[in-house]
């Protein structure tokens, strides 16, 4: 009772907004910065719930808005092996985030841990982070208070990317099993990570020299320090964009979601022809590659050119290690049209689609033996299973051909963020693959040439409205509206398109594909008229 006592008597330190309805969505919380004092608190009570209902494992909470405006901010949860929290208890955060007063809070709370069995006398043990926004320390002290409010031990990071916060939660819930994931420390990760890219490259040349826009965020430092773990003996990193203390300027017309969406250059950037160059977003978990030709022709290399560089080596590792294990693609229906083609007919390694959302991508992708997931904006990672890292290390090779290829497939697990999309472990891994190929960006653009495509945001009066099919690739409802989108789209050349709701702001999509430029945006555009 009296315990229950201080989580009212700290609320009235945190008053909820007027007005405002929260929702965890697939970013967890995220709004204006100034919206978030309450939200953030109440995340508190939610972790240390979540936490005591695992026994005392160890959650995370990341306070981050990502690629979005500097103003904005969020949180989300990551749960013991450094994934997304388990989609059942959104609903949970969503209904303490909206409780009316402090009372109909712990009223709430109570409700929550009843329902699910919680011993609230149990341990709970909270780690956090947040990243550079300027609203990031006021909402760490909101969370500290959420925690204390309910008792929880908790460790304060800091400054983190969110890949870096989701590998600690990930170290230490593994810490005493026989597969301990690494040291969880911000410097356990830069060990790991260095230690595996050098084995990755040894005896090859350096990778290409690259250019790094850090969209002034988190991940410029970041970058950084593990830059200087790896040593210039083994690669060339110049990190750019990188005023983390010009709060205005994270994300602003740089940035990987900027470079993404405009399919354009960063602001101010003067790139060498046929130099490697990249974008990271705002926690540092998305990362897109370009490079400009003799002609000054931008070209990106997105998620989609990440996957399949990274599908074609692994697989081909594989056939040279004779280790029988299954690769296998995970993308949504934003993947470009050239890459599925790609990836099924050339490479011939099976396809996925999956809803748009890690949680999809990432469980789609812990079906194969080696599951490789990318959002075509740069999130992704690589998973392997603990049957395929077995298989691996009990591998006899019968030659040092094959004995190198194992090492360096074993090596790659290493270097790849298991947890989560990662734009630090990803750039590693690209550079690591050009190096072996010893290629450009240019070579590794040759795989296949993208179909030109448009992204459009659409404002609606409701976009719940829109219900969609087939991994969002057909509309449900509105009725009648997918086949007007069909009867477009037969007049294009390799046209597709697709319209959903994003999960992230309250708007629709609309996706649009063609043989050339010209008839993609116009495809683009009449499909979004249909929406008017
Ligand atoms: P929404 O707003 O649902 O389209 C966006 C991205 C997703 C994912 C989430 C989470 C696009 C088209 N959509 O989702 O891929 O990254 O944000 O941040 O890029
Ligand atoms: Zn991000």
């Amino acid at each position: 009772q009296e315990r229950l006592s201080q989580i009212a008597k700290f609320s009235t330190l945190h008053p909820r907004p007027e007005g405002h309805k929260f929702a965890y969505g697939t970013a967890g919380f995220r709004l204006l910065g100034s919206l978030l004092d309450s939200v953030v608190f109440r995340v508190g009570l939610l972790a240390a719930l979540r936490s005591r209902k695992l026994d005392g494992e160890t959650i995370g909470v990341m306070i981050t808005a990502s690629h979005n405006p500097p103003d904005d901010n969020g949180v989300k949860l990551i749960d013991p092996q450094g994934e997304m929290l388990e989609a059942s208890w959104e609903t949970y955060a969503t209904k303490l985030a909206n409780a009316e007063t402090d009372d109909e809070l712990t009223k709430d709370y109570l409700a929550v841990a009843e329902a699910l069995k919680i011993n609230l006398d149990s341990p709970a043990n909270v780690v956090f982070a947040r990243d550079t926004r300027a609203s990031g320390p006021a909402l760490v002290a909101a969370l500290k208070d959420g925690l204390q409010a309910v008792a929880a031990d908790y460790t304060d990071y800091r400054i983190l990317t969110t890949p870096q916060l989701h590998y600690v939660v990930k170290c230490i819930n593994t810490a005493t099993t026989a597969t301990p994931y690494g040291k969880p420390t911000e410097e356990g990760y830069y060990e790991k990570l260095a230690t595996a890219f050098q084995i990755v490259t040894m005896g090859k040349p350096k990778p290409p020299v690259i250019t790094v826009d850090a969209a002034n965020g988190v991940g410029g430092p970041k970058l950084k320090e593990l830059a200087r773990y790896i040593g210039s003996d083994h690669i060339d990193i110049n990190v750019v964009k990188d005023e983390i203390d010009a709060v205005e300027k994270l994300n602003h017309q740089c940035g990987a979601d900027f470079v993404k969406t405009q399919q354009k250059l960063p602001l101010g950037l003067e790139p060498a022809s046929l130099e490697l160059y990249a974008s990271l977003d705002g926690d540092a978990d998305r990362i897109v590659f370009y490079y400009v030709d003799e002609a000054s022709k931008f070209h990106l290399l997105d998620g989609d050119k990440i996957a399949s560089l990274v599908a074609m080596f692994i697989r081909d590792l594989l056939a040279v290690s004779g280790v029988d294990l299954q690769v296998g693609i995970v993308q949504t229906a934003y993947a470009n049209g050239s890459s599925s083609k790609y990836l099924t007919d050339i490479l011939k390694v099976p396809v996925t689609v999956t809803p748009t959302g890690v949680k999809h991508l990432h469980h789609a992708a812990q079906l194969f033996d080696i599951g490789i997931y990318f959002e075509a904006n740069g999130h992704g990672t690589v998973l392997f299973s603990n049957s395929a890292m077995k298989s691996l290390e009990s591998f006899e090779a019968q030659n040092p051909g094959q004995q190198d290829a194992v090492t360096t497939l074993l090596s790659l697990a290493a270097l790849i963020n298991q947890t989560v999309g990662d734009a630090l472990s990803d750039l590693l891994l690209v550079t690591a693959i050009l190096s072996h190929k010893v290629w450009g960006p240019d070579e590794w653009n040759l795989a296949y040439t993208d179909l030109p495509n448009r992204l459009v945001r659409v404002v609606v009066k409701d976009r719940m409205a829109f219900k969609t099919e087939d991994a969002e690739r057909r509309l449900v409802e509105p009725k009648g509206l997918q086949a007007q989108i069909d009867a477009l789209v037969k007049k294009y050349k390799s046209g597709r398109s697709f319209v959903r709701a994003s999960g992230t702001e309250d708007a629709v999509r609309v996706y649009a594909e063609a043989a050339t430029r010209l008839e993609a945006d116009e495809l683009a555009v009449k499909v979004s008229d249909l929406l008017k």
